[in-house]
C-alpha cells in the first residue's frame, strides 16, 4: 500500500487543543515520494458524524481553508486527508487523524471571574504572592474535562496535587488590556468521582511585577494578582459540571515569599504543605475567601503558538568549591532558564542561587544585569530531600554561584533547565569551518533565549523587551531556524494594538514607560519598519497570505506616517533616529553615534517599507493600492539618490552601511551606480582589514550587498575575520551566544563598560540568514518555498556545507562539497515543490521533487 500523507496540522500550532478560530486552516505534507498533488479529499468527523469534501482538484496543501461547518466552542473534530498524486488514479491511504478542538470562542462562554487575595496589599511594594484553591465534589464519573485558564500575573495550576500542563510563565506577555491569552488543558485524568481540589500558584510576572529600566515600574496593567479558571467536566452520564473561579474560592499565602521576573524567587519550604491542592488532610493555613475582580471576557484570546516550556536540561560542566563555602558552577552554555536543585539539609538552611552570563576575576559579573538581581533563594524544611525550581522567574546565565549548600554538592544535584517558546525546530546549517559552525550555534542559542513568548532583545538584564528593530532584522533567520509563525503573528497583533493613532510604531512592544529616551514614543526607522517588513517575511517563509492581510493596515499606517513626515521632499530627515545603532565606532555610552547619516537610513527604510507595502498589496489583490505605493517607493528612491548619492557614485556617508542599504534596498538607478557602490563597499571593507564597521542596520545587509555586487570573496573575508570587531571574534573569546556589542567582552578580557552589555542579543546574528541562503544555498522564490533556488556559493576556504529546512511542504536540503574539478551537490526538493539548481559555473537546471545528486563536471558550463 502506498504511504499516507503526514497528519493534518492546524494554523501554525503544534496541536489543535483549544484553538481560537472557528475555521482553522489545514496543512499537510505529501506522502514520501509522491512528487505532486493532483487532488485531495478531507474528512471531518464530528461527534461520530462524518463529512467528506469529495475529491478537490488542485495542489493546495498549506493553510487550506476549513472545509466544513465552523467549529462551535469546545467542539472537537477529527480531520484526515488523502491525496491523489501524479503516480496514479488511486488516492493515497488516509492520514492518521488529527484532532482539533475549539476553545471558548465567545465571551458568553465564560462564567469565571478573576479571584485573588483578599488581604490588603501595598501596591508600591514587592507583594508576597497568593495561592487560590477550591474543593469540590463530583457526583458522577468523569468522561472528559477541560480547564480554561488565565491570570492577571502568572499561574501554575494543580488538581488533586498534580501539576496541570507543562507550560511556564503562562499566560505570557501580551498587551493585557486588549488581549489576554488563556490556555486549554485536557484534565480528564486529573479528576475522580467524589472529592477533588483545584488550586493555583500565582506570580506577578509582567502584569504587576517590576519591569523596565532604571528600577522598573510596577502595576503596569493592574494591581491585582488573580486567577481566571473554568473547569468544565462532562460526566459519563452526559451531565456537566462547571467549577469556575468565583466567590467560593479561597486564598492564602504560599511558600513563595517573593518572586519577580528580574528579581528571582524566594521559597520557604517550611511553609509548604504538599497536600495543599488535594482533598487529603492538610495543614490549616490562613485560607480566607477570595476577592473577585473584573475581566472583560471579550479580551480573552486563545494562543496562536506553543507555550513556553523546558526544552532541555544541561548539567554543569564544572562545579568549583570555594574556600568560603560557595560553589561556582559553569554550564558551558549561555542559556535562558533556571536551576533545579535537589538538596537535603537541616531545617532553616538557606541556599542562595545567583546567576550571570560571564565571570570576571573569578566572580560572577553581575554589572551587565543592571537592576536585575537574578537571585533565587530556597529555605529548607529539614524533612528530607527536596527537588526545587523557581516557578515565576527566568534568568539569562551560563554561570551560577551557590551559597549555603549543606555539605558536598554532588554533580547531579543541580541542573540548568532551558526555557523558551516550544517552537518546532526547522532549520540546520553546518560547514567545514568550526568557528562558523559555532557562530551558527550561537545564533540558535540566542534565538532560544529570546523567543520567550515575545521576541526580546535580551534575556538577562532589567530590560527583556520586545524591541521592534531587533526582530525586524532577525525575522528571516528566525523563520528558517524555527517555526515561529504563530508566535510572531501573535506578537505583531500586539504591535498593531500599540501602534499610535498617527501610525507610529513603538520602539518595543508591549509598551512600558522607558524614561525620556523612549517615552513619549517617536517614530524611528528600522524599528518601526517591523510593521511592513516582518509580515512580509512571515508570509514569504510560511506561505501565509492571511497573516499578510491581517497586518496590512498596520504597515500602511506606518508608511503613510513616513510619507507625512517626509512631506513633498520624500526625504525623512527629521526626528529621533537610532540609525545604524551600535556601529563599532560608537563609544560605549553613545550607541547612536554612527558613521552613517541616520537620515540616510531613515529615507532608505521609508523607500523599502513603501516597496514592501506595494508588494503586499499586489499579493492581496489590491491593485490600485499596489500602484500607489509602488509609485511612492520609486519617488522616495529617487529622492534618496538625489540627496545621498554623489555624481561620482560615492555616497554622502562614505560608509559600509550606506552602500549596503542602497544596494540591498534597490535604491540605485542603474548598473553603473550599482557597480560603483559595490566596488566602493568592497574597498571600504578591505581598507578596514575586513573587520566589521556596521551596526544594527548595516550588519544584516552587508554580506548580501557584497554578494550581489560580485564581491562574494569580500563577504567571506568579513565572515571569517576573527579580529575584533567581527562575527567570529566573540567565538574566539568563547562566546556561546551572540553578543549585543561586537566587544561585549574586550580583547583584554575585560567587560565592555557600557550600560548595555548583553551577551545574548540575536540582532547581530542576522547574518545566519546569509549563511542559509548563500553558503548553504537554499533560497525561496515563491511563498512557502513552493519554488526554491538551490544556489550554494562557496568561498572563504569552506570546502563543504549542509543546510536543511523543514518548509511547509517538507524537507528542502543541500549538501555540497568541493572536488578537484568543481563541486558535488546533493539536493532535496520537497514533494509539491519545484527547484532550480545553480551550481558555480554551470547552466541552471530545473529539478522536480525528490533527491538529486549533481556533479559540476557532468553539467553544462555557463558562458563566462
Ligand atoms: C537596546 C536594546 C535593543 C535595541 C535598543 C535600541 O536597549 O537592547 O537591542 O533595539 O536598545
Amino acid at each position: 500500500m502506498s504511504p499516507q500523507p503526514a497528519p493534518v496540522t492546524f494554523e501554525h500550532l503544534r496541536d489543535g487543543l483549544g484553538i481560537g478560530v472557528a475555521e482553522p486552516r489545514l496543512s499537510w505534507v505529501l506522502p514520501p515520494g509522491s512528487r505532486t498533488q493532483e487532488a485531495y479529499e478531507l474528512e471531518l468527523d464530528r461527534d461520530g458524524v462524518t463529512y467528506r469534501t469529495g475529491r478537490i482538484p488542485g495542489a493546495d496543501q498549506v493553510l487550506v481553508p476549513w472545509p466544513g461547518q465552523p467549529l462551535a466552542s469546545r467542539q472537537c473534530v477529527s480531520v484526515r486527508v488523502r491525496v491523489w498524486t501524479a503516480d496514479g488514479s488511486e488516492p493515497s491511504p488516509w492520514s492518521v487523524p488529527s484532532t482539533v478542538e475549539a476553545g471558548l470562542l465567545h465571551a458568553s462562554d465564560w462564567s469565571a471571574v478573576p479571584v485573588g487575595a483578599s488581604w490588603p496589599e501595598d501596591p508600591g511594594s514587592d507583594r508576597r504572592p497568593a495561592r487560590v484553591r477550591r474543593d469540590f465534589t463530583l457526583d458522577a464519573s468523569v468522561a472528559r474535562a477541560r480547564l480554561y485558564v488565565t491570570a492577571h500575573g502568572l499561574y501554575e495550576t494543580e488538581i488533586n496535587g498534580r501539576r496541570v500542563g507543562d507550560d511556564a510563565l503562562s499566560p505570557g506577555w501580551t498587551v493585557y488590556g486588549e488581549r489576554l491569552r488563556y490556555r486549554t488543558y485536557d484534565v480528564t485524568d486529573h479528576l475522580t468521582e467524589g472529592a477533588n481540589t483545584i488550586g493555583a500558584w500565582l506570580g506577578d510576572g509582567w502584569y504587576r511585577g517590576r519591569i523596565g529600566f532604571d528600577g522598573g515600574y510596577r502595576n503596569l496593567y493592574g494591581t491585582d494578582q488573580s486567577l481566571t479558571a473554568q473547569l468544565e467536566i462532562t460526566h459519563d452520564d452526559g451531565t456537566t459540571t462547571v467549577v469556575a473561579t468565583d466567590t467560593e474560592w479561597n486564598a492564602a499565602f504560599g511558600p513563595i515569599l517573593a518572586t519577580g521576573l528580574y528579581e528571582g524567587e524566594t521559597f520557604d519550604a517550611r511553609l509548604h504543605d504538599p497536600n495543599w491542592s488535594t482533598p487529603q488532610p492538610r495543614t490549616a493555613g490562613d485560607w480566607t475567601p477570595v476577592t473577585t475582580g473584573r475581566r472583560d471576557p471579550r479580551t480573552l484570546i486563545a494562543p496562536k503558538s506553543p507555550p513556553v516550556r523546558c526544552t532541555e536540561e544541561i548539567p554543569p560542566v564544572t562545579v568549583t568549591a570555594e574556600r568560603d563555602g560557595r560553589h561556582l558552577l559553569d554550564f558551558g552554555q549561555n542559556l535562558v532558564g533556571r536551576l533545579r536543585v535537589t538538596v537535603d539539609g537541616p531545617v532553616g538552611t538557606t541556599i542562595t542561587l545567583r546567576h550571570a552570563e560571564v565571570v570576571e576575576d573569578g566572580e560572577l559579573a553581575t554589572r551587565p544585569l543592571r537592576g536585575a538581581a537574578a537571585t533565587d533563594t530556597l529555605i529548607l524544611a529539614g524533612d528530607g530531600p527536596i527537588t526545587w525550581e523557581p516557578r515565576f522567574t527566568l534568568h539569562g546565565f551560563r554561570h551560577a554561584e551557590i551559597t549555603g549548600w549543606p555539605g558536598e554538592l554532588a554533580d547531579d544535584a543541580v541542573v540548568a533547565r532551558v526555557y523558551h517558546t516550544d517552537m518546532r525546530r526547522t532549520g540546520w546549517f553546518e560547514c567545514s569551518d568550526d568557528l562558523v559552525n559555532r557562530l551558527h550555534e550561537n545564533v540558535v542559542w540566542s534565538m532560544r533565549g529570546n523567543f520567550v513568548d515575545i521576541p526580546t532583545d535580551c534575556p538577562q538584564r532589567d530590560e527583556r523587551l520586545g524591541w521592534t528593530g531587533d526582530i525586524q532584522v532577525f525575522a528571516p533567520t528566525a523563520s528558517f531556524l524555527y517555526d515561529c509563525a504563530g508566535m510572531l503573528d501573535s506578537w505583531l497583533a500586539d504591535v498593531a494594538v500599540e501602534q499610535l493613532p498617527d501610525g507610529t510604531v513603538p520602539w518595543y512592544v508591549p509598551v512600558i514607560p522607558g524614561g525620556p529616551q523612549w517615552t513619549p514614543i517617536q517614530p524611528g526607522a528600522a524599528w518601526g519598519d517591523v510593521a511592513t517588513l516582518t509580515p512580509w517575511v512571515l508570509h514569504q517563509r510560511f506561505g501565509d497570505l492571511e497573516l499578510l492581510r491581517r497586518h496590512f493596515p498596520m504597515g500602511r499606517a506606518w508608511v503613510d506616517l513616513m510619507e507625512r513626515l517626509a512631506g513633498p521632499s520624500r526625504l525623512w530627515d527629521t526626528g529621533a533616529q537610532l540609525g545604524d545603532w551600535l556601529d563599532p565606532i560608537a563609544p560605549p555610552d553613545d550607541p547612536a553615534a554612527t558613521r552613517t547619516d541616520r537620515h540616510l537610513v531613515a529615507t532608505a527604510y521609508f523607500a523599502w517599507s513603501a516597496r514592501h507595502l506595494a508588494w503586499s498589496a499586489g499579493k492581496l489583490g489590491y491593485a490600485e493600492v499596489a500602484d500607489q505605493y509602488g509609485t511612492l517607493a520609486d519617488e522616495v528612491a529617487e529622492a534618496f539618490r538625489r540627496r545621498y548619492v554623489l555624481t561620482s557614485g560615492r555616497m554622502t556617508s562614505d560608509s559600509p552601511t550606506a552602500y549596503s542599504i542602497a544596494l540591498v534596498f534597490g535604491l540605485l538607478d542603474d548598473a553603473v551606480q550599482r557597480r560603483l557602490a559595490g566596488d566602493r563597499l568592497a574597498e571600504l571593507v578591505l581598507e578596514d582589514d575586513a573587520r566589521i564597521a556596521t551596526g544594527f542596520v548595516g550588519t544584516p545587509l552587508i554580506c548580501d550587498a557584497l554578494t550581489d555586487a560580485g564581491h562574494l570573496d569580500v563577504a567571506y573575508q568579513l565572515l571569517t575575520q576573527t579580529e575584533c570587531p567581527s562575527w567570529l571574534y566573540p567565538v574566539t573569546m568563547g562566546a556561546t551566544t551572540i553578543w549585543e556589542r561586537w566587544d561585549s567582552l574586550r580583547p583584554d578580557g575585560t567587560l565592555n563598560p557600557g550600560g548595555m552589555t548583553s551577551f545574548n542579543h540575536y540582532a547581530l546574528g542576522a547574518v545566519a540568514d546569509w549563511l542559509h541562503r548563500v553558503v548553504g544555498g537554499i533560497e525561496l522564490t515563491a511563498p512557502g518555498y513552493r519554488t526554491i533556488t538551490f544556489r550554494p556559493r562557496p568561498g572563504g576556504g569552506i570546502t563543504w556545507a549542509k543546510a536543511r529546512h523543514e518548509t511547509p511542504y517538507g524537507t528542502a536540503a543541500v549538501s555540497w562539497q568541493l572536488t578537484a574539478t568543481g563541486m558535488t551537490a546533493h539536493i532535496t526538493v520537497p514533494d509539491g515543490c519545484e527547484g532550480r539548481v545553480e551550481l558555480p559555473g554551470c547552466v541552471p537546471l530545473a529539478v522536480g521533487p525528490g533527491e538529486h545528486h549533481l556533479d559540476t563536471s557532468d553539467l553544462d558550463r555557463a558562458a563566462a
